[in-house]
């Protein structure tokens, strides 16, 4: 249920299907792009991935914080501030390959937000795009993500984001402040939101998951999984 207490309307077999929507320039949400059985499919690799090389845990910040989503990367290993082959904080082995598959997902997700061309300038044509990095978070109930904003990497090409299982409530800013401005959108089982040109830098957030609102057909009997495809822009 949403906050409402509606069932959500997003993904296959919606009453009343969501539209793809410009949330601000260079960021664009699209419901239910992902069909159940691709999300089946990201649920099984998620799980392999999260068993290792690195195991899903809980990153721990500088200041001794501990984030409470639980974290696997893939391709880059990424820890606070920074990107590496290995997981340095966790077990010191190398990250799983980055699979051309998941290439391909990427640039099929930048032609479904944009079209054929992204912002201009921005590294974000479907074509060329090359993500050679994707970090898989798990929100049990009670995580959450503060607003933050994905500065680590040294392109300027979009993120794209994926998200299965609870619907949760994804806060996307601007580019100067936490603070307002900023969007809220529900972001449901399947639906893809892209952030890439002037909005590539926006903060953004999680301020909430809704418990019981995955579908068990996705895998997912609860929790939420967010995939997030970058480029690094770090050689090799
Ligand atoms: O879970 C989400 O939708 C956002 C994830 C995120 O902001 C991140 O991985 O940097």
């Amino acid at each position: 249920m949403t906050p409402g207490g509606a069932k959500s309307t997003g993904g296959e077999g919606a009453l009343f299907p969501r539209e793809p929507r410009a949330v601000s320039p260079g960021a664009v949400h699209v419901p239910g792009w992902l069909s159940t059985a691709r999300q089946r499919e990201l649920v099984e690799s998620c799980r392999a991935w999260a068993r290792g090389p690195v195991p899903m845990r809980h990153t721990v910040l500088p200041g001794g914080g501990v984030m409470s989503v639980q974290t696997v990367c893939v391709g880059w290993h990424w820890q606070p501030y920074r990107y590496g082959r290995t997981a340095d904080d966790v077990n010191g082995a190398r990250v799983a390959d980055f699979p051309d598959w998941l290439v391909e997902l990427g640039r099929a997700a930048l032609t479904a937000a944009y079209g054929v061309e992204g912002p201009a300038g921005s590294g974000g044509e479907p074509g060329t795009y090359t993500p050679d990095t994707a970090l898989i978070n798990f929100y049990d109930g009670a995580a959450r993500m503060g607003m933050h904003q994905d500065k680590e990497e040294r392109s300027g090409a979009p993120v794209v984001s994926l998200s299965i299982g609870d619907t949760c409530l994804f806060r996307f800013g601007n580019a100067e402040t936490r603070g307002r401005p900023y969007t809220d959108v529900e972001l449901a089982s399947g639906d893809l939101f892209v952030f890439g040109g002037p909005a590539r830098f926006a903060y953004h957030g999680v301020p909430k998951v809704y418990p019981g609102t995955a579908d068990p057909a996705t895998g997912m009997g609860s929790g939420r999984l967010n995939i997030t495809l970058r480029e690094t822009g770090l050689p090799g």
